[in-house]
């Protein structure tokens, strides 16, 4: 196998971890580029859940080397007590097996504080984000004024650091009637966390170039979907991080032609927790449904998540901006025993049709979906692992969302479990 990318093709949770961790036996290295521990990846394996947010999905395999690029933002403190957490179920992550780009900014307490405050001033134009100062870190990091895992080496200057970020955040603070930040008790925290984190910062596009001159394989982990991409999801719903394919070689130092195989996460309903626009959403018993079968709450917050009909415009769309080269559709068996399913294959918006989704959040609120109606089957595809264990309108069902999409179809996932996948191809 070359390199490969995995990204999410609809809004998050489209069971990324899963397959991570499956494409992780077959490489070296694997390489988390965007987000922060706003992300919450699944893996199951022999019936133990493991739940991660910031270390790269990697991490549970012996042998791998787990990598957090420079397109990360890093919560230190959320970086310790993830490493301790799995320490606790028995995974063991040292140096050896994880790394952190030294370049990268820093998620602090106050941007946490401040992603709380400004989703509880904005009442019903609040983005629902995870509420973990993702977005805060973002606008400090591209306003030059972040605090980033190098800085922590010489805490002798990270006063006026510190000072330079402390002008800018605690005149934000009394907009919002809170007590300015006191410098002294922040540079002892960052004092106290520099001997945790330290010893895993490394240039990484360094490291990454000696895998690849070495000949290892290396599989770039997104986190969250292209939905939620910054510049092409359903802005100002969206994270704050590009979550395209292109981000890989940005937020990990390295060439995009060094990303190689682009597979595309796709769940064969669609879901998306927080705010913002859905076409296809199921406010009714077959959206609960689907809830409940697919276990839809959020692994990070807890929240629960909005559920509806796949819609085969929006990823046909996405899988384009993200230049897939094939999908594994995830969650099969969710759709088990449902008469009848539902796909949407474009939108009428003020009375014109579309066969994709326009910019524009006015018109994307407006979306209404245009469907297909397809047979569902009644036997249970849960642990499938051949294409011919498939019910005959299953495989119908996914045969016509790979020509709707118009991206082939590489792996189709029927459990939670490691190794219940169909190889397509
Ligand atoms: P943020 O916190 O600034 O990134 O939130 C902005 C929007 O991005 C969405 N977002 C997510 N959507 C799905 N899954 C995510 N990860 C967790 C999970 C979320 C959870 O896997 O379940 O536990 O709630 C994720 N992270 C960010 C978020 O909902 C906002 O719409
Ligand atoms: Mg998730």
């Amino acid at each position: 196998m070359a390199n490969c990318a995995v990204i999410g093709a609809q809004w998050g949770d489209e069971g990324k971890g899963k397959i991570v961790d499956w494409l992780s036996a077959r490489a070296d290295v694997v390489v988390r580029f965007q987000g922060g521990h706003n992300a919450g990846h699944t893996l199951v394996i022999d019936g133990e859940v493991f739940k991660l947010s910031l270390l790269p999905s990697g991490i549970v395999r012996e042998g791998k080397l787990s990598v957090i690029g420079n397109g990360v933002v890093i919560d230190p403190f959320a970086f310790k007590s993830e490493i301790e957490r799995l320490g606790a179920q028995g995974v063991r992550i040292t140096t050896v097996n994880l790394a952190v780009a030294e370049n990268a900014a820093l998620i602090l307490p106050l941007h946490q504080e401040l992603d709380g405050l400004r989703e509880g001033a904005a009442g019903d134009s609040k983005i629902g984000t995870t509420k973990r100062g993702i977005g805060p870190a973002y606008e400090d990091k591209a306003g030059r004024r972040a605090i980033r895992v190098c800085d922590l080496r010489d805490t002798d200057s990270l006063g006026p650091k510190i000072d330079r970020l402390l002008t800018h955040h605690n005149a934000l603070r009394v907009g919002f009637g809170v007590d300015p930040v006191d410098k002294d008790e922040l540079l002892g925290q960052l004092k106290e966390i520099a001997g945790f984190i330290l010893p895993f910062a490394v240039p990484v596009w360094r490291l990454l170039d000696d895998a690849r001159r070495a000949g290892k394989r290396i599989l770039f982990e997104g986190a969250q979907g292209v939905l939620l991409d910054v510049d092409h999801g359903t802005y100002p719903y969206v994270t704050s991080s590009n979550t395209v394919t292109g981000q890989a070689a940005g937020g990990a130092g390295v060439a995009p032609s060094q990303i190689g195989y682009v597979l595309g996460i796709v769940k064969a309903y669609t879901t998306r927790v927080g705010e913002g626009p859905f076409p296809t959403e199921l406010l009714d018993e077959t959206g609960q449904r689907l809830g409940e079968r697919g276990h839809e709450f959020g692994t990070v917050t807890g929240r629960q998540r909005r559920c509806g009909w796949f819609d085969a415009a929006l990823v046909r769309q996405s899988l384009k901006i993200a230049g897939v080269d094939g999908i594994a559709l995830t969650k099969l068996d969710v759709l088990d025993g449902f008469e009848e399913l539902k796909i949407c294959t474009g939108y009428k918006i003020g009375g014109e049709v579309y066969d994709y989704l326009p910019a524009g959040m006015d018109a994307q609120a407006a979306a209404e979906p245009i469907y297909e109606t397809l047979p569902g089957w009644s036997d249970s595809t849960v642990g499938a692992r051949s294409w011919a264990d498939l019910p005959a309108e299953a495989a119908k069902y996914v045969r016509r969302v790979e020509e709707m999409i118009e991206c082939p179809v590489a792996l189709v996932s029927t459990s939670p479990e490691r190794e219940d996948v169909i190889l397509v191809r």
